[in-house]
């Protein structure tokens, strides 16, 4: 059994693993970062873990919201852990040390708010996924009549939420005086620094008007574009990576090359230079948000359900089919790149870059973990890019067949007739809706349409797309995906 990754055993690399470049002991916190999962180890913290060597004050500390089992895996190895870049010319490792300390929310909340409300953070970031914003994923609107929020606004000291810990951590610094703290959204949301200040603001109201106000006017939300592909890690990750640096890591993180950071540069109160590490700094960053998340994420969305129902376990097994490659090809050409307006970027480019990221066979990117959360995802995903083709007229046919496949696999069963792991916020109303509808197809549609927090009031009342969308689970219940694609 070999030994345990750990600041100790740091000398038992081999050489070529590259390690942190500082002296842990001497970086201090910066920034707090609520939900330290595999994208946050992937993405964020590998920036900052390049840039701590010069900026030594903006070390992480993490905190999960839901799970101790980052902090259980990572705190025997004082937080550290391999970071595995994979292509097809194999796995490199390097070791990153930008995590200090992880948190379980309900473990420790009273040391997470100290920190979050010590001078020294000036940041706090999140990546708690789209149901983490405790929000009505249709129109954005913080939803007070989620269990979470409910439980924040009537015990306000004892927050679980993100927004109740923001917003707490916020109080706490108004009232010692503390200069307050920008907040940096890193989830796949459609203007995620509006959509947090919307959320954080109307929380903070909900508790109190004047705190409300302040936190309207001393409070900035940057957006930002963040981009890798993060596979959850497996056992099989673990026995490779553990071969590779000669150490135990409980948690390694396995990732691809590619790594993209776009930040609204809006943070009053100090930053890191993010940019020296490979971050775009931009003043707008809305039109890089809506290109990842239509182009890479509805895409995503799209092969992820229809692959699954198809049988593909992996992102790479889809796009290696060739009716699939070209589906996905004529979907971003014909109905998602006409919606969007960047100008100096080039789409097409960006097009085959993705589909190429996706065929990268080392990641073992499986269908059923895109798959997950899909209402709070398709809105932004796919709806949106919908709409926008309704309202200028334009043809439709490829997305609605991404919501059709959403609506299938929703239904529970893949085309062999296996039952589907559903998992959802949304998971018992789906349930509902199917037993209630039996096998009318047409009522099985309608009671999906229902779903406000999903399609909002509006496009359920578009004939022809209802007509679309029922004609597609139709087409793919009795043909199956490969027929309904070609
Ligand atoms: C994926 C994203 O799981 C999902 O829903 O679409 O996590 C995707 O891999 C990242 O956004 C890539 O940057």
């Amino acid at each position: 059994m070999p030994k345990r990754l750990s600041t100790d055993t740091l000398g038992l690399l081999p050489e070529p693993i590259a390690r942190p470049a500082y002296e842990r002991r001497q970086i201090r916190p910066g920034i707090v970062h609520l939900g330290v999962g595999a994208f946050h180890r992937a993405h964020q913290a590998v920036y900052m873990d390049d840039l701590l060597a010069n900026n030594p004050d903006w070390g992480i500390v993490g905190a999960s919201l839901r799970r101790p089992d980052t902090r259980d895996a990572l705190a025997p190895q004082d937080f550290l852990y391999t970071l595995a870049v994979r292509d097809a010319t194999g796995t490199k490792c390097r070791i990153v040390g930008a995590l200090l300390d992880c948190i379980n929310v309900a473990d420790e909340r009273e040391k997470l708010l100290e920190i979050m409300a010590a001078p020294e953070t000036r940041i706090i970031s999140l990546t708690i996924t789209e149901k983490g914003y405790c929000h009505d994923p249709a129109t954005g609107e913080l939803d007070e009549n989620h269990p979470d929020i409910e439980h924040d606004l009537t015990h306000p000291d004892e927050p679980k939420s993100a927004p109740g810990l923001i917003v707490e951590a916020i109080r706490k610094r108004r009232e010692s005086g503390i200069p307050p703290f920008a907040v940096m959204s890193c989830d796949n949301l459609p203007a995620n620094g509006k959509t947090a200040q919307k959320i954080i603001t109307r929380f903070a109201q909900a508790r109190a008007p004047d705190l409300g106000q302040y936190v309207a006017k001393n409070i900035t939300f940057p957006s930002t574009m963040v981009d890798r592909i993060v596979p959850a890690t497996t056992d099989a990750d673990r026995a490779e990576i553990s071969q590779i640096i000669g150490l135990e890591d409980a948690w390694p993180i396995v990732t691809e090359p590619f790594c993209q950071w776009v930040i609204e540069d809006n943070f009053p109160v100090g930053r890191p230079p993010f940019e020296q590490a490979g971050a775009e700094m931009v003043a707008d960053v809305e039109p890089f948000e809506r290109m990842k998340l239509r182009m890479l994420n509805g895409t995503h969305s799209t092969l992820a359900y229809l692959g699954y129902l198809a049988g593909f376990k992996t992102v790479s097994d889809v796009v290696s089919n060739a009716k699939m490659r070209a589906f996905l090809h004529e979907l971003m050409s014909k109905e998602i790149i006409p919606t969007l307006h960047l100008p100096g970027t080039d789409l097409p480019a960006y097009r085959d870059a993705l589909l190429k990221r996706f065929s990268n066979p080392s990641l073992k990117h499986a269908t059923w973990q895109i798959a997950m959360d899909g209402s709070q995802k398709l809105p932004q995903r796919l709806l949106d890019t919908i709409r926008d083709r309704i309202a200028a007229g334009d043809d439709y046919r490829r997305l609605v067949l991404g919501v059709a496949g959403w609506i299938v696999y929703a239904s529970g069963t893949d085309e062999s007739g296996k039952a589907i792991e559903i998992s959802d916020p949304l998971a018992d109303r789906f349930e509902r809706i199917v037993a209630s509808a039996g096998d009318d197809i047409s009522a099985l549609v309608d009671g999906f349409l229902q779903l406000k927090a999903v399609f909002g009031t509006q496009l359920p009342k578009d004939d022809n797309f209802r007509k679309t969308l029922e004609n597609k689970v139709r087409l793919l219940r009795e043909k199956g995906v490969l027929a309904a694609i070609g």
